[in-house]
């Protein structure tokens, strides 16, 4: 499987509204196909006051702007008919402050109350994010809530066991709806507040134990044939705990580790992350290019060679790959945690950025026209990154024995890394240069920023 990132209002609009929607992707099955990708993750679209929508005011029903649930089981239904499963973003750890089940605990009522965490005396209500400023409680008319993502989106109290069933109805829901499975957002914070402590503190336990439940519900309505994939962003021996249970998970360091080390002109992160992360493991790792929460790759990698190199890497290494979308045409975009829109521009399939399904509800910052960064420009290039993905996508399908496989026998020098990528029955080793000029590893000579297969 080789999976594809869509941000829903960004990529093809099917009604001239500038809005990217479902019957918008529905009609890019031969885009997909030409990409090679079999497994799309749609980043929310729930009904949802915000452009990212990872705030829900309801579950069970559709962001408008992208269609009814009509549109969206018709698009599903196209993508499974050409081979292509779906998988739907659940931030299921908060709500929208303008949820009704919020409103209802505002007002008191029973038994909303209880679906949110109050503050009580003995909590410290100054605490930060452990990775930035923002505060952890929100006063609103002198009540005082917690949300770990902001004041506009109250986490929900998991210690109630009526929320951990609504949520598992949520699952259902969806699986009923047709889709293959999920990508759990925010997995670690369903239990990250020590209510007897009164400070922030992962509960990677519990967490667990949870998702173990959300599984388990998964598969008794739709068998062993479901998707999931946890997001954990963290180091990744606390990665693995999740992805365990989950049977795969975002491999962060990977990402971080190429980027850093192509950066810098050494293997050595690579190495690191190689041995930590892809050698034998009870899981999937998911390798992706980036994803809407970070510095897009074109942006941190600005050499079309050394972003051939990156998907080189990608597609040779075990487990379920997934393209951020546009990373492959070389999209640009800088993320700013209070205003994310920089990565998540539209996605340019003509060189004028105007023609039939191109989306524009924003106006491009960093992807403007005609700069080559367009399907329409990159299929008319000779060599040009989109057609190496392609090559590299081909490779990876016919080799599907890599999603189960595990890494061994790593070799490097400064520039050079060789390792074995095998299932148990099938192998392959493969030489990478990440350097601009000619080098050998173990007797194999390599071009600049070559990766070879033997
Ligand atoms: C998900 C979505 C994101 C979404 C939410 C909320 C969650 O992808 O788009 O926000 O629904 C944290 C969370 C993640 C979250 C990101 C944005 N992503 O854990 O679930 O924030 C450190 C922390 C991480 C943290 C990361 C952020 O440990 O927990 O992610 O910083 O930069 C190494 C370390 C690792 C460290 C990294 C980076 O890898 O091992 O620990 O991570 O370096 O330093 C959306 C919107 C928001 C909105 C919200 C409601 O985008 O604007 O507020 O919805």
């Amino acid at each position: 499987m080789i999976g594809y990132e869509i941000f829903i209002r960004s990529f093809a609009d099917s009604n001239d509204d500038g809005i990217g929607d479902f019957r918008g992707i529905a009609k890019k099955v031969d885009y997909f196909k030409m990409l090679n990708v079999d497994l799309i993750w749609l980043t929310p679209h729930f009904k949802s006051p915000s452009y990212h929508g990872y705030d829900i005011i309801d579950y069970l029903d559709t962001n408008s702007s992208f269609g009814t649930l009509e549109d969206f089981r018709y698009m599903v239904e196209t993508l499974h008919e050409n081979g292509i499963r779906v998988v739907i973003d659940l931030p299921l750890n908060h709500v929208s402050d303008r949820h009704p089940w919020f409103k209802a605990a505002m007002e008191g009522e029973k038994p909303y109350v209880d679906y949110f965490l109050w503050a009580q005396p003995h909590f410290n209500l100054l605490e930060k994010r452990h990775w930035d400023e923002e505060l952890l409680w929100h006063n609103r008319n002198g009540k005082v809530y917690y949300g770990v993502f902001g004041g506009s989106s109250p986490d929900l109290n998991y210690e109630n066991p009526e929320v951990v069933e609504k949520s598992l109805e949520i699952v259902e829901f969806w699986l009923k709806q047709g889709v293959d499975g999920f990508r759990f957002d925010a997995a670690k914070h369903i239990y990250d507040y020590d209510v007897k402590e009164g400070r922030f503190r992962y509960d990677h336990d519990k967490n667990v134990r949870y998702w173990q439940l959300v599984m388990d519900k998964a598969r008794s309505v739709k068998g062993g044939n479901v998707f999931a994939v946890t997001e954990v962003w963290d180091d990744p021996e606390i990665v693995d705990r999740y992805a365990k249970t989950i049977g795969c998970s975002f491999n962060f360091y990977f990402t971080e580790a190429i980027r850093e080390s192509m950066q810098h002109g050494t293997v050595y992160k690579i190495v690191d992350c190689f041995q930590r992360t892809l050698t034998k493991k009870p899981y999937k790792p998911s390798n992706f290019t980036g994803n809407h929460d970070m510095h897009r790759l074109a942006q941190m990698l600005p050499q079309e060679e050394q972003r051939k190199v990156f998907f080189g890497l990608l597609m040779t290494t075990p487990g379920v790959p997934f393209i951020y979308y546009g990373d492959e045409l070389g999209m640009k975009g800088m993320y700013d945690s209070t205003f994310t829109e920089d990565v998540i521009e539209p996605f340019p399939w003509y060189a004028s950025l105007s023609g039939e399904g191109q989306s524009f509800w924003k106006a491009v910052r960093f992807n403007r026209a005609f700069t080559g960064v367009s399907v329409e420009e990159q299929l008319s290039r000779e060599n040009s990154l989109l057609k190496e993905v392609i090559n590299w996508t081909k490779f990876r399908k016919e080799n599907e024995w890599l999603e189960n496989a595990w890494i061994e026998n790593v070799t490097h020098n400064t520039f050079t890394i060789a390792y074995t990528v095998t299932d148990g029955i099938n192998g392959i080793r493969v030489y990478v240069n990440i350097s601009g000029h000619h080098e050998s590893h173990e007797g194999v000579s390599l071009k600049p920023y070559e990766v070879k297969i033997m």
